[in-house]
């Protein structure tokens, strides 16, 4: 199994270092993926640098800050075109353990989806105020409903998707751009009937750089998954109202 862990990076160049040579060393397997768009902090080239030194970590470039979802995005379909296995996503700010990576990887025998999750028992946060555990807290109650997922941590972004569940989704129609991004992957993947597990993790607050996390985000997130809620039950209700009519 050849897996590709992407890392989406906006200037985050205090902490890129200790993550990728954390993964290297919980998953050698594993090659790395960076995609930078275009940091003014020079995370870009210090990721060109650590390329140089390690054939396994390559870097991608985009012109300009265009959200975790086009970043993702650009990774897959650069891993699509190599003979990739698995793909991880991971954040570059600490937040995500590659210690726990091993975990999750052990999980996708069993899922076309593994998410490492903060609210299953065992997963955990350090070092978050109580107002951002509200908030991802409502947000994945929100979308669990609304949506009609089982999934406990909706808007999770330490996942590993199998190459034949990328290969289904439809990723030329994803247009979410922040966080978003991970509920509108989650409800293509149940729509589908894959299978998804939730694997706990410990997420720990960054320490370094700043968070990307902004009011516009939380407000994309909520509007589509209010729509694709409200979508998916009228399509529901005119298909009951067809069976009914015949
Ligand atoms: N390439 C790229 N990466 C991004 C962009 N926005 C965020 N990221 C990266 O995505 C990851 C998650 O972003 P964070 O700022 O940590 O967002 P968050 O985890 O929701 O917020 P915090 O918990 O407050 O850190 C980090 O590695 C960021 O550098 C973007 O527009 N482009
Ligand atoms: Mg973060």
């Amino acid at each position: 199994m050849k897996p590709l862990t992407i890392i989406p990076t906006y200037n985050e160049i205090d902490s890129l270092p200790t993550v990728v040579d954390r993964l290297r060393a919980a998953v050698p397997e594993s090659d790395v993926l960076i995609v930078d768009d275009n940091s003014p902090d020079g995370t870009g080239e210090l990721a060109d640098q650590m390329s140089a030194q390690d054939a396994q970590i390559h870097v991608l470039h985009r012109t300009q800050k265009n959200g975790l979802g086009g970043a993702y995005l650009a990774g897959f379909s650069w891993g699509l075109a190599r003979e990739y296995d698995v793909f991880v996503e991971l954040d570059a700010d600490g937040s995500h353990q590659p210690e726990q990576l091993p975990d999750l990887l052990g999980a996708v025998d069993e899922a076309d989806l593994v998410i490492g999750s903060r609210w299953v028992s065992g997963g955990s946060v350090v070092n978050w105020p109580l107002h951002r555990e509200l908030i991802s807290r409502a947000g994945s109650t929100y979308s669990r409903v609304l949506l009609g997922l089982r999934v406990r941590d909706i808007t999770a972004g330490f996942r590993v998707f199998r190459r034949s569940l990328l290969e289904e989704i439809d990723l030329g129609a994803i247009e979410s751009v922040g966080y978003g991004f991970q509920v509108d992957m989650t409800f293509r993947t149940a729509r589908l009937g894959k299978t998804i597990k939730e694997v706990p993790i410990t997420f720990v607050e960054r320490t370094l750089g700043e968070s990307k996390m902004s009011g516009d985000i939380v407000a994309e997130a909520v509007l589509n998954v209010t729509k694709w809620g409200l979508s998916a039950r009228a399509k529901a209700l005119a298909a009951r109202a067809r069976a009914f009519s015949r």
